[in-house]
């Protein structure tokens, strides 16, 4: 739909800050990992070397042990809460201090398949970046091979009712006032409660008073969750860097052991009692019972077979506009709060590439073409309500009009 197209194409233009894009101005004035990473392949549409700025300048903020920030506060601006002062951040830019989920390695593979050769040299300088920020995972987030997260942020998924109840443990106690600013921007029924912010605030704290010291945190945050997004996405992006490096003539058995682990880890997030994947809190031993769209990323693992498929036709066949973040037949379920109910486009995307690995292509195309619709309907909004497509949350949103130009249209 040329219409669209130049909507989307315009929509990268006007959150282009000049190397990196916002995800949207106001809401999100920063560089955002995993953001960027889909805004990369927005911009390949048209602009190969815009697209190697983004990651590049994404990886221009990594730490010494490896992290790869969520946030970039580039330049300081007070439309966001939390910036730089409350993060403190110990890297060489002002940033977050946790991670996002690693999909940088998958969609550079991707980049370097349509930009052969001119790509090689792109490649070649951050393979040994990728592979720090992978073992860093190992590192701080492994738990024999699923990949936890310290903070609910780490994910993306914010406030996903997969931790309502290792939040249900934490007294937030000692945080300092703060005057949240989402909600200056979105409606309060389209992000996540106070509730929540208080807990976020906690952990961040936690990190921050030890100078993000990750044994640290480790060992004495009350949150620690093996999460389906970041063991799935580490997987696939460790297949993706190990053919990198092959391509680049570079085996690397490091590589090769992490497969391994991951795949045996994936299984520690099945959780039996409701025939899916889910999360799995460390501290407690206890599975969330959520299934989530982050659940439907098995395929893009490549891991579980089609254990997830009857779960899949059942929650796509319940909606008009799928996969919601939340099952629909979940208590939790709120179709416009953000992770707990939502479509996001790209996360659609990730899981129709699944899909279509996995030999189901008719749903893969049912899905593009489900995403399409939604966002025919809804504009470029950040996610979407699955009951009418209607928009929700930020606007003119940079990864679902990357989504829209490298995938649904
Ligand atoms: C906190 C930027 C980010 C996304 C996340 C999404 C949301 C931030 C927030 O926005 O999170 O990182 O302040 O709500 O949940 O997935 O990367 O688009």
């Amino acid at each position: 739909m040329p219409d669209l197209d130049t909507r989307a194409r315009a929509i990268l233009a006007r959150n282009d800050r000049g190397g990196y894009t916002v995800p949207t101005a106001g809401l999100y004035p920063y560089q955002w990992n995993w953001d960027s990473v889909f805004a990369a392949m927005g911009f390949a549409e048209h602009d190969l070397p815009r697209a190697w700025a983004e990651i590049e300048t994404l990886f221009s903020g990594q730490w010494a042990n490896g992290m790869v920030p969520h946030i970039l506060f580039h330049k300081v601006d007070p439309s966001y809460f939390p910036g730089p002062d409350v993060w403190g951040g110990t890297g060489p830019l002002p940033s977050s201090g946790i991670s996002q989920p690693p999909i940088a390695a998958t969609f550079i593979r991707a980049l370097y398949e349509r930009d052969r050769p001119a790509g090689e040299a792109h490649v070649r300088a951050l393979v040994p970046k990728l592979c720090d920020w992978h073992r860093w995972f190992f590192d701080w987030r492994g738990e024999d091979g699923a990949i936890c997260v310290s903070h609910p942020w780490e994910t993306g998924r914010d406030n996903t009712p997969d931790w309502d109840a290792p939040f249900a443990a934490i007294q937030p106690e000692g945080i300092d006032d703060y005057a949240r600013r989402d909600t200056s921007h979105v409606a309060e029924d389209e992000r996540p409660r106070s509730y929540d912010y208080d807990r976020y605030l906690y952990l961040v704290k936690i990190g921050r008073e030890s100078r993000w010291d990750e044994a640290h945190i480790k060992s004495a945050s009350p949150f620690r969750v093996a999460d389906p997004t970041m063991t799935f996405t580490l997987l696939r992006a460790n297949r993706d860097l190990l053919a990198l490096c092959q391509a680049m003539g570079e085996p690397n058995c490091e590589i090769e052991s992490w497969i391994t682990a991951l795949a045996a880890g994936s299984e520690h997030l099945w959780n039996p009692d409701i025939g899916s994947y889910d999360c799995l809190d460390i501290r407690t031993g206890r599975h969330s019972g959520v299934i989530s769209n982050a659940s439907h990323l098995a395929w893009y693992a490549g891991v579980g077979g089609d254990r997830m498929l009857g779960h899949y036709d059942r929650i796509m066949g319940a909606v008009r506009f799928g996969m919601p973040s939340t099952d629909p037949g979940h208590h939790a379920y709120e179709p416009r709060r953000y992770w707990r109910g939502p479509v996001w486009a790209m996360m659609n995307w990730l899981i129709a590439i699944g899909l279509a690995e996995a030999g189901h292509a008719a749903r893969a195309e049912a899905l593009r073409r489900n995403t399409a619709d939604v966002i025919a309907t809804g504009g470029f909004a950040e996610y979407f309500d699955p009951r009418d497509g209607s928009p929700a949350g930020g606007r003119d949103f940079t990864w679902t009009a990357a989504t829209w130009l490298a995938w649904a249209s």
